[in-house]
């Protein structure tokens, strides 16, 4: 039997559960996930090798459709560069939901690309009855290759899934060493793990206009001392982010420092800064210092 290997997307508007999908699928966790849309910002790579194929998953943030500024543009332009330029599609939704959004999403797809429809979630359909007429639905939509309904929480029907996916790869070599999970490096993850606290702790809006840059990251025997600044638009923000007597910060780093000693199996001290820049959501030029493209 021959080898295959290429490149599968995560594609989906928001909070369809793409980034959840990637870290089960790879078995680790590495892409960040909060019950808030829009939480990637970042495109991210999570390889898995079997013994037959070669997998090199895209985790791409979520079609965005709310706050319309510079950043949210950068987002859409990852969103849609990374469905164009991969083997294979996996356009992620929510079962059993298919709205306007899900739609704009799957319109941005090349009409020659590769699809398969992931129907994720199916762990919160109670009435699995509700899934058939819902597949019969998508298929009008776009002649997929597949419609797969899975559940990133349970791991339900995962194995399926790669199963059809292994087949629709090209025959070809390895393109990363087996044991390798990631395009990314300690600093990205130290930085995406700070922002993911950002998403659970803080309120329903703030995350939107918080980011996370590292400024130094050195190791020094089996430690990792990492000094990290998160960026807010205003001052008010910055005393939200602090809190009273520092208790909110001491919180976000505390969480953030306990998940990057799991993900790099050691200790981590981490110094973290809070400082405004004004509007940086629509500053092209330290967007693009922040890594986006
Ligand atoms: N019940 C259930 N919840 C899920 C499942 N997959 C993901 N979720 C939840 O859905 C929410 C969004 O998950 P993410 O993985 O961050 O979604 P995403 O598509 O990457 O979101 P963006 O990065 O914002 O586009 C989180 O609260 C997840 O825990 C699933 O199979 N079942
Ligand atoms: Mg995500």
């Amino acid at each position: 039997m021959s080898f295959r290997c290429g490149t599968v997307a995560l594609a989906g508007r928001p909070n369809t559960g793409k980034s959840s999908l990637l870290n089960k699928l790879i078995g680790e966790k590495i892409a960040m996930v909060s019950p808030k849309a829009q939480t990637t910002r970042r495109t991210l790579t999570g390889i898995l090798t079997t013994k037959t194929c070669q997998y090199v998953f895209v985790d791409l943030p979520g079609y965005q459709t709310r706050h319309v500024n510079v950043l949210n543009r950068a987002l859409n332009r990852q969103a849609t560069d990374g469905a164009r330029d991969c083997d294979l599609v996996l356009f992620v939704v929510e079962a059993p939901r298919f709205a306007q959004a899900d739609r704009d999403v799957l319109a941005r797809i090349p009409a020659e690309q590769q699809v398969v429809a992931v129907v994720n979630k199916v762990d919160l359909v109670k009435n699995q009855a509700e899934l058939l007429p819902f597949v019969e639905r998508l298929q009008k939509e776009r002649a997929f290759e597949a419609i797969v309904p899975v559940s990133a929480r349970s791991g339900r029907n995962l194995a399926e899934l790669l199963k059809v996916v292994e087949g629709l790869l090209p025959v070809g070599p390895a393109a990363y060493p087996a044991d390798q999970l990631t395009d990314k490096d300690e600093r990205f993850f130290a930085s995406e793990i700070l922002r993911e606290k950002l998403f659970q702790l803080l309120g329903e809006e703030l995350p939107y206009r918080c980011d996370v840059a590292i400024e130094s990251f050195k190791e020094e025997g089996r430690l990792r001392r990492i000094e990290a600044t998160i960026w807010v638009e205003r001052d008010s923000q910055k005393a939200i982010v602090i809190g009273a007597r520092g208790e909110q910060l001491k919180r976000i780093s505390s969480a953030a420092r306990r998940d990057m000693e799991r993900l790099f199996d050691g200790k981590v001290y981490l110094g973290v800064w809070v400082k405004v820049k004004k509007d940086w959501t629509g500053d092209a030029r330290l967007l693009k210092q922040l890594g986006y493209g």
